[in-house]
């Protein structure tokens, strides 16, 4: 271990996958490590994204000898056209996510399955989108009528999305010029599809352009959405302790894991999980308790909100069923291997799908509702109790390895805990000032916004490590959502104790704030608050977003999600950095824009680059650039 045995290494988790991995080909069951190597090498003409498949007098590939598809489209329009879908399908999945809270909150009363649990920000969310009397109203009707006014962002046939009122002025103006003011949710995203129909859109600034716009529908709409209700309904996180890694997952306990992104139904798990008469039922069968741990974002979300332990991320989710130790294994939407049905059968495991998004072959469906959230909680911990005996108790294999983290940094726990360290007069808004005087004064040099999933091109969780690592040294604080959160915590630097490895200024901080070095923000629709967090500092700072020495970073993204992401991120004015090539590199004109010439649009732009030590590199000089231009 390093930093005195704070920080696990890569050697050593790598040879608790190792073991995991032997488990699985014992049992002749399918991984992930295994699939990578029957599908590479990959496709080149779809890698470089020049493969149309829009229409079908194709598949048209474009190479040198017919640089043409027979439509007549070039490569540029082709590859534009390809990353505009891409968009559309991330943007489209994270404001689904973001509808679907809006109707948990519809559904939400005061003796029911669901309710408000942060009423001022109920109020106030309330107030800014104009609700009439938003102070004095009763509760629940409030609640309908911002979830209903929520609803309708995803179809208002005039105007723009109503969250874009929080951007900093520079922002709205940017995106006013530009024409990518986002409009509803869904009407960007069907534009998308119309834009990228035989016969209609190749011009690659015109694609690029509504990959913006639909980006931001996302960010500044369904994403912020999701956020924003469910902060409502389910609380707005705090910091928090609780653990991550394999070693969360109990021996002599029920074990369920939660997986997925969609709160709503893993907040039901982790209440009927403490349920007195479940409980007993575990304990007449032997079992000592109800264990929950969380996977991929719906273990962002309850981690951030009840403590619960995270048992890994994106390419940690088969792992977890390998120990064999899990009775139940509970997906809501999204990231969801279909693997996991076939594994799960190798051991006594029940995979239970839950939503008609999210349909599987191999699992045991049970749909869930907001309407029917008790019972259907309810019904899934007792199938998982009922389980528990037919646990192969020889198959078992827990790696005894976890690490403490602090989570829960949402942007109102972030200025709380800055309250605490200056004492300072607040409105009941709160101030960034001491970070931005600790940016000023150059005690920080600057943020970086690491998000995003892994992706096997990229070894496991290293991208996500060795760049914190590096971003800590240079007295870089790191805010974290989605896999790359889970990535910390489990190797350990999420622990305030992680500070032994900053630089003297980040320490300082991390000791004078009691906090760890990389502040966990939430799952992958919390990048909407990091979007918040950025634009309110700018506000207090007096500058614009772009300005700001902050960069975002996805060093092994690999879903939609993640492109519409990093198209809300560059828009609201931050430098993005992927360590994975979107699949663009077949049209020097699409990458020309990504790169460079939406800058032009936004004050930011996309970098590109596969080596991680060098990305690092660049970011550092990206920062240093900005503070020379502030003159600080
Ligand atoms: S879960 S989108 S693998 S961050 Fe949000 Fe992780 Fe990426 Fe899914």
């Amino acid at each position: 271990m390093e930093a005195n045995g704070l920080l696990y290494t890569h050697e050593e988790l790598d040879a608790e996958a190792a073991k995991l991995l032997a488990i699985a080909e014992k049992k002749g069951a399918s991984t992930w490590q295994m699939r990578v190597k029957q599908q590479t090498p990959h496709c080149k003409f779809g890698e470089d994204g020049v493969c149309c498949r829009i229409c079908t007098m194709g598949p048209c590939r474009i190479t040198k000898k017919a640089p043409r598809g027979i439509c007549g489209c070039d490569v540029h329009g082709i590859v534009g056209r390809n990353f505009l879908r891409f968009t559309a399908g991330g943007s489209a999945t994270h404001s689904d996510h973001g509808r679907e809270i809006c109707h948990t909150l519809y559904c939400a009363s005061p003796d029911g399955a669901y309710r408000v649990k942060d009423e001022a920000k109920l109020r106030a969310i309330s107030k800014r989108w104009g609700i009439e009397d938003a102070d004095t109203k009763e509760t629940y009707a409030l609640a309908h009528e911002l979830a209903l006014m929520g609803l309708e962002e995803y179809g208002k046939v005039f105007g723009t999305q109503k969250w874009c009122l929080d951007a900093s002025p520079d922002r709205i103006k940017a995106w006013d010029e530009a024409g990518i003011m986002p409009r509803a949710v869904d009407r960007e995203v069907s534009t998308a599809l119309h834009m990228t129909h035989m016969g209609c859109s190749s011009l690659p600034e015109a694609l690029v352009r509504q990959a913006l716009r639909c980006g931001l529908s996302d960010g500044w709409g369904g994403s912020m959405t999701g956020t924003q209700f469910s902060d409502i309904m389910f609380g707005t996180p705090m910091p928090m302790d609780t653990e991550a890694n394999l070693g969360v997952i109990k021996e002599d306990y029920v074990n369920i894991l939660v997986h997925g992104h969609d709160p709503s139904l893993s907040e039901k798990i982790v209440e009927y999980a403490e349920n007195k008469e479940l409980v007993a039922m575990a304990h007449e069968v032997g079992a000592k308790g109800i264990n929950i741990a969380g996977v991929c974002c719906t273990a962002n979300e309850v981690a951030m909100r009840h403590g619960i332990p995270m048992a890994g991320n994106f390419l940690q989710q088969e792992n977890c069923v390998l120990t064999g130790a899990i009775e139940a294994v509970v997906v809501d939407i999204q990231c969801i291997f279909p693997a996991l049905g076939p594994l799960s059968k190798c051991f006594h495991t029940h995979f239970i799908t839950t939503s008609n998004i999210a349909r599987m072959p191999d699992s045991e469906f049970i749909h869930f509702s907001p309407e029917n959230a008790d019972k259907n909680a309810y019904d899934i911990v007792k199938m998982a109790i009922e389980n528990f005996k037919n646990r192969d108790k020889e198959a078992v294999y827990i790696p005894q390895m976890k690490r403490n983290c602090t989570v829960g940094y949402s942007c109102e726990g972030i200025i709380k805990q800055l309250d605490t360290v200056t004492n300072s007069q607040v409105d009941e808004t709160g101030t960034y000032q001491p970070l931005i005087d600790c940016i000023t004064s150059g005690v920080l040099r600057g943020a970086v916004a690491l998000v995003g999933c892994n992706n096997p091109k990229v070894r496991h969780d290293r991208g996500h490590i060795d760049l914190m690592k590096k971003m800590l040294a240079n007295d870089i604080i790191c805010v974290l959502s989605g896999c790359s959160a889970q990535a910390a915590a489990r190797y350990g630097l999420m622990s305030k104790e992680a500070k032994a490895i900053c630089g003297d200024g980040l320490k300082r901080v991390c000791t004078l704030a009691d906090i760890p070095p990389v502040l966990h923000m939430g799952s992958c629709v919390d990048i909407s608050r990091m979007m918040n967090l950025v634009c309110d500092v700018a506000k207090q700072w007096g500058i614009t977003t772009p300005e700001l020495p902050v960069m975002g970073c996805a060093p092994e993204y690999m879903s939609e999600k993640a492109v519409s992401i990093g198209n809300y991120v560059v828009s609201t004015g931050i430098d993005t950095f992927l360590g994975v090539v979107p699949y663009t590199n077949g049209s020097t004109e699409v990458t020309e824009l990504l790169t460079s010439g939406i800058r032009d649009w936004v004050g930011a732009a996309y970098v590109f680059e596969p080596d991680i030590e060098k990305l690092g590199d660049m970011m550092i000089e990206r920062i240093e650039e900005k503070r020379r231009a502030l003159g600080i």
